[in-house]
């Protein structure tokens, strides 16, 4: 029996200290299924580089830190007609990748797993203070609010656990260096009428290692982000 063919698309791990993630979910990693696969890592110092050396993944180490750089860099290091973006600390659900990568076979031109609206849970569902869930709906809503032309409502404008064609980012000319890079890209994606997907998911818990987003300062951020992407807004453009 052959082998099925590979997806035309590059998996790309997106790291920063992540080695205790990588080993609980390895396993998960549809790695076989992707034509290219290979981390972009921030400088980790925790083993994650040994960890995927030893299983014959190609690490890009950034110039700078930041996943808004990470995401330039795995653009510039591929050949890969599609990207898609995972980050191996517990929060994504590594069998969200092919489905990700199936809307944009399927004709859309990013595609996000989304934490929020029906059928998909966060990692703040159940608790009684949701502090980030409520600042993450509060940005999507201004996003769709002012960016959005005739798409339909995009629940979770800033997750990370999304593809897209590497063309497509090129063309974006991103220039976020830290983490509201997600953000700007559904920005200039909504402002362009890009079909934007989602895939609900089920948010999981961090498995170890630290968050790299301090909540406060990545909030500032993304306000700033906004700011700067202001004459976007359609009925500024015309
Ligand atoms: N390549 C690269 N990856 C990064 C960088 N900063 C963070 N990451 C990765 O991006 C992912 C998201 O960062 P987190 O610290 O988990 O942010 P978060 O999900 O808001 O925080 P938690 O809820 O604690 O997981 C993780 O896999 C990080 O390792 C960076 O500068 N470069
Ligand atoms: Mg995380």
């Amino acid at each position: 029996m052959s082998a099925a063919p590979k997806r035309d698309a590059a998996l790309v791990l997106l790291t920063l200290n992540e080695v205790q993630g990588l080993n609980t979910l390895w396993d998960q990693i549809p790695v076989d299924q992707f034509r290219e696969c290979f981390a972009v890592d921030g400088g980790s110092t925790d083993g994650t580089v040994e960890f995927l050396t030893e299983r014959g993944i190609p690490v890009v180490t950034q110039p700078i830190r930041g996943r808004g750089v990470a995401f330039r860099v795995a653009a510039e290091a591929s050949s890969a007609e599609r990207l898609i973006f995972f980050s191996p600390d517990g929060n994504e659900d590594p069998a969200d990748i092919v489905r990700l990568d199936d809307r944009l076979i399927d004709g859309a031109r990013i595609a996000i797993a989304r934490r929020f609206g029906p059928g998909a849970r966060n990692e703040e569902d159940g608790e009684i203070i949701k502090l980030r869930a409520r600042v993450n709906d509060t940005l999507s809503r201004i996003c769709n609010g002012l960016f959005r032309t005739d798409q339909p409502r995009v629940y979770d404008t800033i997750n990370g656990f999304r593809a897209l064609r590497r063309a497509d980012l090129l063309e974006l000319q991103t220039t976020v260096k830290r983490f509201p890079i997600e953000y700007q890209i559904t920005i200039r994606s909504l402002s362009r009428g890009w079909r934007i997907d989602e895939v609900p998911t089920t948010e999981g818990a961090r498995i170890g290692g630290v968050r790299k987003a301090s909540s406060w300062p990545v909030g500032v951020d993304h306000l700033r982000v906004l700011a700067s992407e202001l004459p976007n807004i359609r009925w500024i453009r015309g």
